[in-house]
């Protein structure tokens, strides 16, 4: 029986750690670390602060993926279309890679208008956008020094990067440049560690690429405030500990403020995100990749961002999603509220496709993830986690002395019962309907329950409510101390 527990106990704490990324190590059991993490604790500096209160984002991945669109000689590829280049496998045809490194050649995206997206982007509420300025193919959409596989090469010619950064920071929407460190077209890139004097000097040159690289994008385009790294799992680049803390280092004293998540490097024993003391790398906790917590204990207090999909698993422009499940605004609403009430931030991918359109369905999604926020952005804009357990409603989240229920799940009575726990310090004196600015009748239910620790609030709904998404209670928070109930307790 004891053995039976103790397997349970060990299941349980394996998948809750490949869940979720947990360190490995408890605080007393420290390893003295050259290249761990920097900091202990989260950052409390201004731009930190601004990053947390952001709630959603807009991801944007484009290149010249966005040309094949999943799709090469007729076949249709499900794997992730930014990916394509490497799909082809043994059985392909041997010019497929020579031929996708020659596309940027076609690269001409006529219908390009950085305003109109970033127009849309402010229409549906995003604060931030994360931006692709190189994928794994390694075309870099601004005309860089360090390569001639890039924007100003194509017939297109124009720095995209630069119209981008512009056009959403004149929308107010902060933007972080995507980097891949992955390189597919660099001579010098390896992904295995190099063995050969040949294979390493290769090698550095391509570390110099990267570094110059960098420092490029950040002379370059100063607004951005911070780097999304991604592609750094490759052993080569794991094995780099001192030369990424450096030139980690380097990026943050050249641009003051800068943000940069933990997929960034890997500290000298190999592990990536987290060091070897269990201690987070980076500013925020980058590996809630589709996927997002189940409760808030598990990210112990980190920050944190989820990026999403639209479609199960496409962030370049594929076009077609026939054939998969498209999430709905009402879907990614549920899960902007989930990453809110857990203190993280939602950032949805959009993937325009060769020409510069944003595609109809995410045009959609966006006006009505747009309709949404315009209504209950008090919701999400600056709210936290609220200290109550999670409603079986929705959401909770918090702004000062508001609390708001996002409702999910309608209660077929119409009446939303509050569980206060008796030790919240605060208790709930009035209810709006943010839709429509309804004030709500609210009152409190003593069930003379034995034992419970809980206070019941009762709110009622109007009889007329027709939700079809979720819709936000505002719950005015007033003090309270001291809530017994009148009844006495059984002796047992
Ligand atoms: C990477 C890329 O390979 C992909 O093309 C896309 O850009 C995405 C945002 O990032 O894919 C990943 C990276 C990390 C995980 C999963 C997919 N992860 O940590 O689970």
């Amino acid at each position: 029986m004891k053995r039976l527990f103790l397997c349970m106990v060990l299941l349980a704490l394996a998948s809750r750690a490949t869940y979720a990324q947990q360190p490995t190590k408890s605080k007393t059991d420290t390893t003295a670390l050259k290249y761990g993490s920097h900091r202990s604790g989260n950052r409390t500096d201004e731009m930190m602060e601004r990053w947390r209160s952001y709630g959603l984002g807009q991801f944007i991945h484009w290149g010249v993926y966005a040309i094949p669109g999943g799709h090469w000689e007729g076949k249709t590829y499900n794997g992730a279309a930014e990916w394509i280049r490497s799909w082809g496998g043994a059985s392909a045809p041997t010019d497929w890679k020579n031929t996708y490194d020659n596309l940027y050649k076609q690269f001409n995206p006529v219908d390009f208008d950085a305003n109109k997206w970033a127009k849309q982007a402010k229409d549906m509420g995003a604060k931030y956008l994360i931006f692709t300025t190189k994928h794994h193919d390694g075309f870099s959409l601004w005309p860089s020094k360090y390569t001639d596989y890039n924007i100003k090469n194509t017939p297109y010619k124009k720095d995209i990067v630069k119209q981008v950064v512009d056009a959403y920071d004149a929308q107010g929407i902060d933007v972080y440049l995507y980097f891949s460190i992955i390189d597919w077209n660099h001579p010098g890139y390896r992904s295995a560690v190099p063995k050969t004097e040949k294979d390493s000097l290769a090698y550095e040159d391509f570390k110099q690429f990267t570094r110059n690289q960098l420092l490029e994008l950040l002379t370059n385009y100063p607004k951005a405030k911070g780097l999304w790294f991604d592609g750094t799992w490759d052993a080569a680049w794991v094995k780099q500990s001192k030369f990424a803390d450096d030139l980690e280092k380097e990026l943050r004293a050249f641009h003051p403020g800068l943000i940069i998540g933990s997929r960034f490097r890997a500290d000298e024993h190999g592990k990536r995100h987290f060091d070897s003391n269990g201690k987070m790398m980076g500013d925020y906790e980058q590996g809630w990749e589709r996927k997002l917590p189940a409760d808030i204990e598990v990210l112990n207090g980190r920050d944190w961002d989820c990026v999403m999909t639209i479609p199960p698993n496409q962030w370049g422009y594929n076009s077609d999603w026939k054939s998969s499940y498209i999430k709905t605004a009402h879907d990614l609403t549920d899960m902007l509220l989930h990453a809110v009430s857990m203190n993280g931030n939602l950032v949805i991918n959009f993937g325009p496709d060769g020409k510069g359109n944003i595609r109809p369905e995410e045009s959609n999604t966006a006006a009505k993830l747009g309709e949404w926020t315009k209504v209950n952005g008090e919701a999400i804009y600056g709210a936290k986690y609220s200290g109550l357990p999670k409603p079986d409603y929705g959401y909770y989240t918090k702004k000062a002395n508001k609390l708001f229920l996002t409702v999910i799940n309608k209660p077929v009575n119409g009446t939303l019962r509050l569980a206060i726990p008796r030790s919240y310090k605060q208790k709930p004196a009035n209810a709006v309907l943010l839709v429509g600015n309804i004030k709500l009748n609210i009152t409190t239910v003593d069930m003379g329950m034995s034992g419970d620790g809980d206070v019941y609030y009762d709110i009622q709904l109007p009889a007329n409510l027709n939700a079809t998404s979720p819709f936000v209670v505002s719950i005015e928070l007033i003090n309270a101390t001291g809530r017994g109930n009148n009844f006495g307790e059984a002796k047992t």
